[in-house]
């Protein structure tokens, strides 16, 4: 088949629920893609984040054929080999002492929902059924219709309603309306350290600390959601460690956690909180299964082995340095911490679709996030050299729509 007749039968056959670039991706290794056309490109989006490794990285090749050809699938009916360890280097990694694995992110949110709620009516006292979560505006958390309540995007949430009660939304980084929205009924606040999907908005310094602290004060537990920027994507381990002294009790993890190859999702915390599902409560059939748990056993190792945290940090400010210095009326500011970078647009610019098709034309995939922001989240392993390269064609492609 041609890339048109690929692209063709997507759409006669597929719900259209995304609106793609015109291209059809054939192949991947490391930054690199490769179209049905034979044309390269850098992969400048990493499937939001779960590329962190790049594509096909050798090391996870081989541990999903390792456990391939041992045992794949065995459901929580039966203990399993992997599961074990995985939970137990992923608690450390975390500084946390206990794992839920689930599959995707929007599973390990939902999970995370309600161990805190749970945990408000065990641990708090708040009484059945009045447990409230305090949310961001503009947050992004997954699709289910949970999730999908708090969501103050009306094109996620306006047509699938009735909603799901019990969260209570705030501006992103006003610390002091999160005390303010706190009542005796308050179990969590759920909050990404930076958020993505939103356009890359990174909150006043500070913020993450006071909230911190302010969670403490009031008995409210403090749930990160690192799904996007966790593992490294902003040159920390985890996008909250760039404020001292900021523990959360809640650390829900996804994409890159199943190194580029497989969905592993996955809620850290401590006894306290996650020590309170008993048997029976909640589960998944694929969630903790020895393919998925040796995947994130390798991808973490990795991780750690190949400095992609470190690397992430200083080639993500060369980047926003490089990025800063591009002289065009249509860029608004630069902004984002290691390789999760978001570029603003003027609102005169024509939106950032049009700047994403001329990117992928120069052999670059970028995607705008809402309608003039785009974003540059590169696998991490990337290079200086190709940063160059990229910064050029980013370069020609302002000058030429100028
Ligand atoms: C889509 C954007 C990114 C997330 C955070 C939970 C989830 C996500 C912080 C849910 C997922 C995604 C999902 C994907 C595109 C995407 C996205 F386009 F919406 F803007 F990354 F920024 N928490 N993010 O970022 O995880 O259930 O999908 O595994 O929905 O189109 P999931």
């Amino acid at each position: 088949m041609t890339g048109r007749e690929i692209m063709d039968i997507t759409e006669e056959y597929g719900a259209h629920n995304y609106h793609p670039l015109p291209v059809v991706l054939t192949k991947g290794k490391g930054i690199w893609v490769w179209d049905s056309e034979g044309k390269k490109y850098i992969d400048m989006l990493s499937c939001y984040s779960a590329l962190n490794h790049g594509h096909r990285h050798p090391k996870l090749i081989k541990a999903v054929k390792e456990q391939m050809n041992k045992l794949t699938l065995t459901s929580r009916a039966f203990y399993n080999e992997q599961l074990g360890p995985f939970c137990k280097e992923l608690a450390h990694f975390c500084n946390m002492e206990m794992v839920l694995p689930m599959n995707s992110g929007a599973e390990a949110v939902e999970t995370a929902v309600k161990i805190a709620r749970k945990w408000g009516y065990i641990k708090k006292g708040v009484k059945h059924y009045n447990a409230e979560i305090i949310v961001c505006e503009n947050n992004f958390h997954g699709r289910t219709v949970t999730i999908i309540s708090f969501s103050t995007e009306p094109l996620y949430r306006d047509e699938f309603g009735p909603f799901t009660p019990g969260f209570k939304v705030i501006p992103f980084g006003d610390a002091d309306a999160l005390e303010k929205a706190i009542t005796p009924n308050t179990v969590a606040f759920l909050v990404e350290p930076i958020q993505g999907e939103a356009g890359i908005n990174v909150p006043p310094d500070g913020f993450l600390k006071k909230a911190y602290e302010i969670c403490k004060k009031n008995n409210v537990l403090l749930m990160f959601d690192e799904i996007q920027t966790g593992l490294g994507r902003t040159g920390k381990p985890f996008a909250h460690q760039y404020e001292e002294g900021v523990k959360p009790d809640v650390l829900i993890l996804g994409k890159a956690l199943g190194g580029g190859m497989y969905p592993v999702s996955a809620v850290v915390s401590n006894k306290e909180v996650l020590g309170l599902f008993t048997w029976g409560e909640h589960g998944s059939t694929f969630g903790g299964n020895p393919l998925a748990a040796y995947i994130a056993r390798v991808a973490l190792k990795v991780l750690i082995e190949e400095r992609l945290t470190e690397n992430s940090y200083e080639i993500g400010n060369y980047f926003m340095e490089q990025l800063r210095k591009i002289k065009s009326r249509h860029i608004k500011e630069v902004r984002g911490k290691g390789l999760l970078i978001g570029l603003e647009l003027h609102k005169e610019a024509g939106g950032a679709r049009r700047f994403c098709e001329a990117l992928m034309n120069e052999g670059l995939l970028c995607k705008e996030t809402h309608d003039h922001v785009i974003r540059f989240a590169p696998p991490l392993n990337i290079r200086k050299k190709d940063i160059n390269f990229a910064v050029k064609k980013i370069k020609k492609v302002f000058k030429e729509l100028d």
